[in-house]
């Protein structure tokens, strides 16, 4: 194993919580191949979203960088790392967890860097799902079963069929800003736990827990070339080199629906496999006879966590009569309440978005909603702090009532903390308006009626329904989208299944 250079020695400086660099200037990412940290020379800065200033600068990774890294990756798997076994690689994940765990506090400081989001959450959300993605991952692989058959010959004897798994090869892993280290490992985890090698290119807005990952990685014994990380952005660089590159085998995206179609475009010439975890406009079902206070509670969390840039987020709300308005007062009232704070504050549950671009979408979804004649009910612009703060991409948690069903606001995923409240009389027509929608991610139902949570189940296009709860993960379980938002399944061994290749072998016993 390479010696490891520390990323930076101002990396995790404690001003990073209220936005500005170290005090000797923003520390340096690079990228992360075959084992060691390179410099390519060219740059990006990482602006901070609490305050605009630049926080980190990123070493961009050029053409050269990544073909370098997915030639690191393909020569590992003819290492050691590709002759190990399934229960080997185990004890190499669980080493990665507890360097993890090791470096919490480093991790924590890096995502709150580089999204603002509040201490508190990445201490109990973000940074404890990096160990914990390894750590089931580990077992998961280490336990699965094959199928095997007895199988009947023209002769009458019998022929046994089993399958085994192999490593797809190297695999290439994009993903978004909005819960980094979180999404990465979710796929990182598994894709090494199978005995792939991995590229992985994270957003060029949340560089740095990915480049932390790469000393974690190295320090618990992950062979050099196994894990590489490649920094920069997507069209015309580091992310269509990857999804275009000869050398990757299979590619597994999180992301906004538009580029999963771009990258499946790009994918096809090279017949690779994909795996896309896209976008969603999650609805949320609030019935009459639903736990009121747990309903609105639940749709708090649901709607304005992370700054509602969670793709499991619910931006339409169908609530139904009886309730609609004490809903919506209680809803609107929470939004206007929301306590704003500097990162650090763990107090806190608002952040600001990822950047300014981000904040113009979203504030122009604002601003689109009221021309088409909603009611806003909370939020709708900016707070103004009189501090550094007015540097950043805060925007107020929205919402909003009085559109149909063809608005904008109602069809397309803003990404921002905003949902639109709409009533409804029966629960056939709950289910349908939920269903009236291009995207098909998550459902989130309120009720105390316990058929009425099982049909919803069944009922509702969403790759996950949840009943009276948002956001509870077991990772044994399947995840991922149908319609717009995603390909495939992934958690427990629906992982398995795509970072695998199964042969079925076929042996003639008589
Ligand atoms: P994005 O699609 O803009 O970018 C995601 C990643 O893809 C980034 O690393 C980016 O650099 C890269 N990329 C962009 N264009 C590319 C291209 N042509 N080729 C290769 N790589 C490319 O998404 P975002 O703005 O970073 O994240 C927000 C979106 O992600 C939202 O739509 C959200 O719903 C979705 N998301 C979905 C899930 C899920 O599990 N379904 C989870 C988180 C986020
Ligand atoms: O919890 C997960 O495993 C997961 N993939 C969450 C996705 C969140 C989207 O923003």
């Amino acid at each position: 194993m390479a010696a490891i250079a520390p990323t930076s020695p101002a990396l995790w400086h404690p001003d990073l919580y209220v936005g500005r660099p170290a005090a000797d200037g923003p520390g340096l990412l690079r990228s992360f191949v075959d084992g060691r940290f390179v410099d390519t020379g060219k740059r990006f800065a990482k602006v901070s979203p609490v305050s605009g200033e630049t926080v980190f600068e990123v070493a961009e990774a050029d053409s050269a960088t990544v073909d370098a890294a997915v030639a690191a990756a393909r020569s590992a798997l003819r290492g050691p790392w590709g002759g190990m076994g399934e229960r080997d690689r185990a004890v190499v994940l669980r080493a990665v967890a507890d360097e993890l765990d090791r470096r919490f506090d480093d991790l924590v400081a890096a995502e709150v860097a580089d999204t603002g989001k509040p201490v508190g959450q990445a201490r109990t959300l973000d940074i404890p799902r990096g160990a914990a993605n390894f750590r089931a991952f580990a077992e998961i692989a280490a336990t699965a079963p094959t199928e095997s058959f007895t199988t009947v010959t023209p002769s009458g004897g019998r022929a046994l069929n089993y399958a085994v798994r192999k490593p797809v090869g190297v695999v290439a892993v994009i993903v978004p800003w909005n819960l980094p280290l979180l999404l990465l490992t979710w796929k990182v985890a598994p894709a090494l736990a199978c005995g792939n090698a991995v590229v992985v290119k994270p957003s060029e807005e949340t560089p740095a827990s990915a480049t932390l990952l790469a000393e974690v990685m190295a320090v618990a014994g992950v062979p050099d070339g196994v894990f590489n990380v490649v920094h920069g952005f997507g069209p015309g660089a580091a992310g269509e080199w990857l999804t275009t590159h000869p050398g990757v085998d299979a590619i597994t995206f999180t992301g906004e629906s538009a580029t999963g179609s771009a990258i499946m475009r790009a994918a096809a010439d090279g017949v690779k496999a994909v795996s896309f975890e896209l976008g969603g406009k999650n609805a949320g079902l609030v019935f009459a006879d639903a736990d009121l206070d747990a309903a609105v509670a639940g749709s708090v969390r649901s709607s304005f966590t992370n700054g509602g840039q969670v793709c499991l987020c619910t931006e339409r709300l169908y609530v139904q009569r009886p309730v609609f308005h004490s809903f919506v007062d209680r809803l609107a009232a929470a939004a206007r309440d929301a306590r704003w704070g500097w990162p650090a504050d763990e107090t806190i549950a608002t952040m600001p978005l990822i950047s300014r671009a981000h904040r113009d979408k979203v504030l122009g979804f604002y601003d689109l909603a009221r021309a088409e004649g909603a009611d806003v009910r909370a939020g709708g612009g900016v707070p103004a702090f009189g501090d550094a703060r007015d540097g950043g991409a805060y925007v107020q948690p929205t919402v909003v009532t009085g559109l149909d069903s063809s608005a904008r606001l109602v069809r397309e995923e803003v990404f921002g903390p905003v949902c639109h409240i709409a009533p409804f009389d029966t629960e056939e027509e709950a289910f349908a308006l939920a269903n009236d929608s291009d995207y098909g991610l998550a459902a989130t139902v309120w009720t105390r009626d316990v058929g009425r949570a099982h049909r919803a189940g069944a009922r509702l296009d969403a790759g996950i329904v949840w009943v009276n709860t948002w956001f509870l993960r077991d990772l044994r379980t399947p995840f991922g989208g149908v319609k717009a938002s995603g390909v495939g399944r992934e958690g427990g061994v629906h992982s398995l299944d795509f970072y695998s290749e199964l042969t079925n072998v076929c042996v003639d016993l008589t």
